[in-house]
């Protein structure tokens, strides 16, 4: 390994936020990764290249990358310094992430302001990383509380429940991320077990019932066990009761002596009138977000559109806010706010430009 790759990996005790930086009167710099971020491992040694460009054009040599990442849970910082190799204004970066999850990050090219880029998530193997990779795993909301219940009987008439083992609804660890589109329908997810075979539940008439609202004296959601068995699995349908707009999916998969159920909820009621906001980037004198002030309701997805010819980011004040890498021309970026508050951002490359999300109770 080339000495000059050998790089100091800090634990920081410098501020995260870009703004901290010294922005240089007149100038400023953009930088552009050599390719995205795939499988990051925790505890590896992430190398990569990147590109310094001044007005996000000439290639620029003379500046000291620091490269700044912090954990969106713990707040954990770490900080690394790139060297240039290769042609003018190439530079070669080390990170070791200490922690799975999700890293806010940035690059800032001293003496100007920093550029961010899309939030890193570093992988505590290689399993996930590839599932990640594979763009496996379904889009998840855990917003509702969801419960199943098997019942002797029929929906109709339910009788008896079978007391279940364990039931849990499916967070955190269990679900590696969301992807694709914001607007995915959203799924949440619970499991069972039941201290009985399946053949059992087949044998005579069972139903499982949903609850999303635990005040509700019976279930959302009704299916009597029996469909097609797939892959080993028995998947059973359940349909909504009347006044509610609660579907799903039961898998069912047994051995001689225990059921394990995974419920898939999700609603079927038609999407709200999309009250879906856009941000344009634009050239007015000065760069400038416009508006610049957008107040939205909870769950409300925010496009940002660079209708400028030169690339700029969109960059949070802290950790709530999932940044931007940076946007070239045309290029466009979103985000949806789930949770109430108020949400400062910037661009890293023109610090002066600057936006605000007021977000309300949905
Ligand atoms: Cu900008």
């Amino acid at each position: 390994m080339r000495r000059q790759l050998l790089l100091a990996l800090l634990l920081s005790t410098v501020s995260f936020t870009p703004l901290a930086t010294a922005v240089s009167a007149g100038g400023m710099a953009v930088v552009r990764l050599d390719a995205d971020p795939t499988g990051v491992l925790v505890d590896v040694p992430w190398k990569f290249g990147f590109m310094v460009r001044q007005h996000d054009i000439s290639p620029n040599s003379d500046v000291t990358p620091r490269v700044n990442a912090q954990h969106r849970d713990t707040g954990e910082k770490l900080e690394a310094t790139g060297h240039q190799v290769g042609p003018v204004g190439h530079f070669l970066a080390e990170v070791t992430f200490p922690l799975a999850g999700e890293w806010k990050w940035s690059i800032t090219p001293e003496p100007y302001a920093a550029t961010s880029f899309e939030t890193l998530t570093v992988y505590a193997s290689p399993v996930g990383a590839s599932a990640a990779e594979a763009d496996a795993a379904a889009p998840v909301s855990l917003d509702a509380t969801l419960t199943a219940r098997v019942h002797a009987g029929t929906c109709a008439a339910l009788g008896e429940d079978v007391p279940s083992i364990n039931d849990a609804a499916v967070t955190g660890s269990a679900i590696e991320r969301e992807v694709g589109a914001a607007s995915a329908v959203p799924i949440t997810i619970t499991t069972l077990t039941l201290d009985r075979p399946l053949a059992e539940l087949i044998a005579s008439d069972y139903a499982i019932d949903l609850f999303i609202d635990a005040a509700s004296p019976s279930g959302s959601a009704c299916g009597e066990i029996g469909g097609p068995i797939v892959n080993d699995d028995l998947v059973v349908g359940l349909r909504q009761r009347e006044g509610s707009d609660d579907a799903g999916i039961a898998l069912l998969r047994g051995d001689r002596e225990r059921t394990e159920i995974t419920v898939y909820h999700f609603s079927v009621a038609p999407p709200a009138a999309s009250s879906d906001v856009e941000i344009r980037i634009v050239q007015a004198g000065e760069w400038a977000f416009s508006p610049d002030r957008v107040e939205i309701a909870a769950g409300t997805t925010v496009t940002w559109i660079n209708d400028t010819d030169t690339s700029h980011t969109v960059t949070g004040r802290d950790l709530a806010f999932a940044d931007s890498s940076p946007l070239g021309p045309g290029e466009s970026f979103n985000q949806r706010f789930s949770e109430p508050g108020t949400y400062a951002y910037f661009c890293g490359p023109h610090p002066d430009m600057a936006g605000t999300i007021v977000v309300t109770g949905g």
